[in-house]
């Protein structure tokens, strides 16, 4: 497909709004006409741009996989960003609000692979191909003005909002649970804020492993080992305030949390 625009210098606009903290309007403002195509060649472009500095790509996220979350942002299809090193806070750690533009922290469950998955794949095969699973969240964090007026191709080309993640320290095997049937509650201060069982996640999380698989044969890639992928949220996230202490239990894979400052 022909590239209308220049991805290297979009990619650039995005990169300097996220580390100078500013909001920038959506790239469909001066370019109406983005595609989903042209802009995850943004996304590619901006990782590099990170790679460069010394990053390393360890894993990928699915967005937008619940309901209420794709009517929370108004957009309607899955969509898929990338993960690095520097990303991840550690679990029980601190999330500097200031560090970041606008940041919201949601629910999630989070696979490891041990093998490389590709293409179209069944359930069974992806479940094989996990080494474990686990409890997580993820701290988004646009780059966009207001985190809600864009499009499918501006949360793409923003790297699906990707900030931060904190995983889980304990891990179990990916079939010692029926993975569509636990309950996840996020905590925040002491009070459940947001609930949902985890068939929520794309009706089941690991569908979002075979859709993400889906999703990166269409631009040639394939799921390689060892990658961590955060299945998706299953609720809207709550926007950080520092001083909000966050807790995330999902029933049998236990807990994670991080603290805002
Ligand atoms: O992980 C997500 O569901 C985020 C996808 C992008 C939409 C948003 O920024 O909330
Ligand atoms: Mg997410």
């Amino acid at each position: 497909m022909t590239q209308t625009v220049d991805a290297q210098a979009l990619a650039l606009e995005l990169d300097s709004a996220r580390l100078e903290r500013r909001e920038v309007p959506p790239l469909t403002n001066a370019h109406a006409g983005l595609s989903l195509s042209e802009a995850y060649a943004i996304q590619e472009a901006g990782i590099r741009l990170r790679v460069r500095r010394g990053e390393q790509v360890v894993g990928l996220k699915m967005g937008l996989t619940s309901e209420a979350k794709r009517k929370q942002m108004n957009l309607d299809s899955p969509v898929y960003g990338v993960l690095t090193d520097r990303m991840r806070v550690a679990a029980d750690g601190v999330v500097r609000v200031g560090e970041g533009i606008h940041p919201k922290i949601e629910p999630e469950i989070a696979f490891r692979m041990k093998r490389e998955l590709s293409g179209k794949v069944t359930r069974d095969e992806a479940l094989d191909a996990c080494e474990s699973v686990f409890a997580a969240m993820e701290i988004l964090d646009s780059r966009y003005r207001d985190f809600k007026y864009f499009s499918l191709p501006d949360v793409v080309a923003d790297n699906a909002s990707s900030a931060l993640y904190v995983l889980g320290t304990a891990e179990h095997p990916p079939r010692a649970f029926d993975l569509t049937r636990l309950q996840m509650t996020m905590s925040v201060n002491g009070e459940p804020a947001h609930s949902a069982r985890s068939d929520a996640i794309s009706g089941d999380p690991v569908l979002s492993l075979v859709q993400l698989c889906e999703l990166l044969a269409q631009r040639g890639q394939v799921l390689p080992a060892g990658s961590i992928v955060l299945a998706g949220a299953a609720t809207v996230a709550h926007m950080l305030r520092p001083g909000d202490q966050v807790r995330l239990h999902v029933e049998s894979l236990g807990e994670v949390a991080v603290s805002a400052a």
